[in-house]
């Protein structure tokens, strides 16, 4: 068996997009397709973006057919530890894939995820603007308490359910990554034994530590659900930690906010206020790094990756 793939990174951070039409997925809306995945192709998930072929750090799309009239297409955003809701900049790096084989040019498109329909404006230069799903401030200044340090955030979604760790503030460094992965999985595991969760018990999977910038509004650590930190600024990120801005009276509809991330690239996002919470918009860049053919040996042992 093989899949045909293109990779790119969006801010440091890759997507690995699976063609259209290669895995046959069944259902009406993208949730089900997503199920299906589950239930039919999750090996073919963990041996997309697992070792030997991949990486933790690898965010797959895999394309489908759209659901919604009006779209360009359908997409399944997966990792090394399941499956994603949205995709910031996974869906920065749909564009610029489907760009880069000529199936679209500058002007607008819009995609369908399993939790709703992206809106996304493609410039001339490449720079991907996507409007995101209702993205809102779930529960304000929830305490967690890690090795006698008590930090407080807020419970936010934006496609994906977040801890944003409002303070203390940290200087963000690449230097600091193995302490930051280190801190954020102790706090989501304390989360978790306290209980805490998004909405109607979902799983908080993403923590994020903010601190000062000196080319942005701040700058992030983003742990991601699989373990590894997002070397993008994390556009599911970006929209949760506005909306909490906002929810806060601290972001103003329309006003630029330049998010930073652990690697330096930075997203810039707008919210507009909706009923309970905000429509965040995220704008950035992303650059094709490979096209290839990945290869599924039935011989091969570990085929379907290493579950690390
Ligand atoms: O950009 O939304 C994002 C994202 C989520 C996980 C990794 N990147």
């Amino acid at each position: 068996m093989k899949l045909n793939v293109i990779d790119s990174h969006t801010g440091g951070e890759p997507t690995r997009v699976v063609l259209a039409g290669q895995l046959p997925l069944l259902g009406r809306t993208m949730a089900e397709r997503r199920d299906d995945f589950r239930n039919r192709f999750d090996n073919f998930r963990s041996g997309i973006v697992n070792e030997p072929r991949g990486s933790e750090v690898i965010v797959g799309a895999l394309l489908t057919a759209p659901v919604e009239p009006g779209s360009y297409a359908g997409v399944i955003f997966f990792n090394n530890a399941g499956y994603l809701g949205m995709c910031g900049h996974g869906t920065i790096g749909v564009v610029e894939t489907l760009r880069h084989l000529g199936h679209i040019g500058s002007g607008d498109l819009k995609l369908d995820t399993p939790v709703g329909q992206i809106s996304i404006t493609v410039a001339e230069n490449g720079e991907v603007t996507l409007t995101n799903i209702r993205s809102y401030r779930h529960l304000a200044d929830v305490s967690v308490e890690v090795d006698g340090i008590t930090y407080h955030g807020d419970v936010a979604y934006g496609g994906n359910w977040f801890y944003v760790v409002h303070s203390p503030e940290f200087e963000i460094a690449l230097s600091q990554t193995r302490h930051f992965t280190d801190l954020t999985l102790k706090i989501r595991d304390e989360l978790h034994r306290q209980g805490i969760t998004g909405a109607d018990g979902a799983e908080i999977d993403h923590v994020e530590l903010t601190g000062p910038s000196a080319i942005a509004d701040s700058k992030n650590f983003v742990l991601c659900p699989g373990g590894a930190y997002d070397r993008s600024p994390c556009g599911t990120g970006t929209s949760a930690k506005m909306a909490a801005l906002h929810a806060a009276g601290k972001l103003a509809e329309a006003t630029p906010y330049r998010q930073e991330s652990v690697t330096g690239s930075v997203f810039t996002g707008t919210v507009t206020p909706t009923e309970n919470g905000v429509i965040p918009t995220i704008t950035g860049r992303a650059h094709v790094t490979a096209e290839s053919t990945l290869i599924f040996d039935g011989e091969d042992p570990i085929r379907w990756g290493l579950t690390i």
